[in-house]
């Protein structure tokens, strides 16, 4: 670690404020180019645990930047790894303030939902199929707390992956019964079809990506509980919505799922 506690708290508590107030700050690696992956990481588990403390609900994790669509449009070159809590997540039919954000993209993703504990290392797509109780369609909305969503690798995993909301929905079937690498998927938004691809564009099946987060968390003394919801990562590139904006993601098999913007 490079930074000390007081700037990890610091940091943190920027970046929250941030995110609840809706606005944007210039990426913290500008003011500290040293800080390490362990920084990021520990500034993210701060806000996490301010939250935690104020009563928010741990519900799952997700895995960013692990389609090359994704990484290409951000200008990255490796997964990263966020958490999920129960005040992110949007129930399908209702309406999400896009004045409550500060510059939301959409984003198709495969969502996990877990039956057994996953822990890593040695994670592997095996164990997570086998720990997978089902799989579903799911929008995750992006909010990167950083101006004009600029940022290298550290500043948005302390900015915890840009995590604000999501939505799961459509049909939910145990993933034994897919082959998830050739899915078709299909974001329309305002009925106009903008973005597909195949379940394959995530790290060449979408289960590698939650075994890469399995195995990361194993590695600094976590695991993925029974029973969470994990994000696998934008199948393609992520969409910027407004206002009236209604988005909808078709995923061959499992159905649809759709949110609108008001
Ligand atoms: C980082 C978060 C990426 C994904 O699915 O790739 C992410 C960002 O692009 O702002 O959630
Ligand atoms: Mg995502």
């Amino acid at each position: 670690m490079k930074l000390d506690q007081n700037s990890v708290l610091r940091l943190a508590e920027h970046l929250e404020n941030c995110e609840l107030q809706a606005r944007d700050t210039v990426k913290i690696t500008d003011e500290y180019p040293d800080m390490d992956w362990d920084d990021a990481y520990a500034i993210q588990d701060e806000i996490r645990r301010r939250k935690l403390q104020r009563g928010a609900r741990l519900v799952g994790f997700k895995a960013g930047l692990t389609s090359h669509a994704k990484m290409k449009q951000m200008g990255v070159s490796s997964p990263v790894f966020g958490f999920l809590v129960d005040s992110f997540a949007v129930s399908e039919g209702s309406e999400l303030a896009v004045k409550e954000l500060i510059h939301p993209k959409v984003e198709p993703e495969i969502v996990f939902v877990t039956k057994a504990p996953l822990r890593g290392p040695g994670c592997h797509v095996g164990t997570v199929l086998a720990a997978t109780d089902f799989v579903m369609p799911g929008i995750e909305v992006i909010d990167s707390r950083y101006r004009d969503f600029k940022f290298d690798l550290k500043s948005v995993i302390a900015d915890n992956t840009s995590a604000s909301r999501f939505v799961v929905g459509g049909r939910a079937k145990p993933a034994a019964d897919l082959d998830l690498r050739t899915l078709g998927v299909v974001l329309e938004r305002n009925g106009e079809p903008v973005a597909f691809a195949a379940g394959a564009a995530v790290l060449g099946h979408p289960a590698a990506a939650v075994a890469m987060l399995a195995n990361h968390l194993g590695a600094r003394g976590e695991e993925i509980p029974a029973g969470s919801i994990i994000l696998s990562g934008g199948i393609t590139e992520a969409v910027a919505v407004k206002a009236g904006d209604n988005v909808k993601l078709q995923i061959q098999d499992l159905g649809s799922v759709s949110l609108r913007f008001n």
